[in-house]
């Protein structure tokens, strides 16, 4: 198995060239997203063995996304292409001024991914399960799809990464809590952002939100707290500054980004401070182009930028 395993609901992902709305635009360029296979592209290109085991729909937007993902050098042997059910599709465009999603997604190949699909041995085999709070949002079967993956790596002491991932147009705040807080109680790593605590703990109180995350076994990675990460164990808890971006041309994908840098840093045997500092730098970097994985460095550029040391000063 690969030393990382992580699966998810990937989509087509159309957009218009410009910022621009589509009732605008003339033509859209195609690419695609999911926070997993982004995640697993950007390990990928930092030189860590990594396999995505999700399922698309056997269409174009499908063979797409999987001739991506294995050009990339993604193990993509345990992913499978369904003929019931398509590829999910996003469309992403700018409304005065402001980024609007829409998804087309209900009932996708993926939301129908069930427990059985999963290739127990596969993640048994892997070091860190990485998995998002999207899967479960999705359907019935995605809720228990995760379920399932957490209990194969618990039995196999595999540790368990866990960005919650809050998509409030899948589903309510109640209902994302219900089901996140749960699942982040079984996480090694939980790789939340300050926004998305506040709205899961119901509180703007850091103290307090401290107080739930050091309840927890995970050491938690705080993402996007001002203008730092905050790497929070049981006794001790770390600001690493942000990385500074020249330009910001596209926030989407940022986290997956810094999730990957992460992951590649733990699974290089970085410390903790040290991974954060290669999650920071992946993340800046992927926001200066256009789409949610296209600008993901490779391990040598991101090397150079972690010996430079420039960090924003807080
Ligand atoms: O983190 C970026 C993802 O949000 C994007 O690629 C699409 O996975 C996606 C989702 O469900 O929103």
């Amino acid at each position: 198995s690969p030393d990382i395993v992580t699966f998810g609901e990937s989509m087509a992902l159309l957009m218009p060239k410009e910022h621009m709305p589509i009732e605008r635009s003339s033509s859209l360029d195609l690419s695609f997203g999911g926070a997993e296979s982004n995640v697993a592209i950007g390990l990928a290109r930092l030189g860590v063995s990594v396999g995505w085991c999700g399922t698309l729909g056997a269409d174009p937007y499908g063979t797409l996304i999987l001739k991506t993902l294995r050009g990339e050098g993604v193990d993509i042997s345990r992913a499978t292409l369904s003929s019931e059910a398509p590829t999910g599709t996003m469309l992403r465009e700018h409304v005065a001024g402001k980024l609007a999603v829409h998804y087309f997604r209900k009932h996708s190949a993926a939301s129908q991914m069930k427990p059985e699909d999963l290739d127990e041995e596969y993640i048994r085999g892997a070091q860190i399960l990485h998995i998002t709070g999207i899967t479960p949002a999705l359907s019935d079967n995605g809720l228990a799809t995760i379920k399932h993956a957490v209990s194969i790596a618990k039995q196999a002491g595999v540790k368990i990464s866990f960005d919650p991932n809050l998509r409030l147009k899948l589903w309510s705040i109640e209902e994302a809590r219900a089901v996140l807080l749960p699942i982040a109680a079984e996480a090694d790593y939980f790789l939340p952002g300050w926004d998305e605590l506040k709205l899961l703990y119901d509180t703007e109180d850091y103290e307090e939100v401290k107080t739930h995350l050091r309840a927890l076994k995970a050491i938690s990675i705080i993402k996007g707290k001002d203008n730092s990460t905050i790497v929070l164990e049981k006794d001790t808890e770390t600001a690493v500054p942000f990385y500074k971006a020249e330009q910001v041309v596209d926030t989407v994908g940022a986290g997956d980004g810094f999730c990957s840098g992460f992951l590649a840093g733990i699974s290089k045997g970085m410390s903790l401070v040290e991974a954060t500092k290669l999650a920071s730098i992946n993340g800046s970097l992927v926001i200066q182009m256009r789409g949610d994985w296209e600008a993901l460095p490779d391990y040598t550029s991101v090397e150079r930028l972690l010996l430079d040391k420039v960090w924003v000063e807080r």
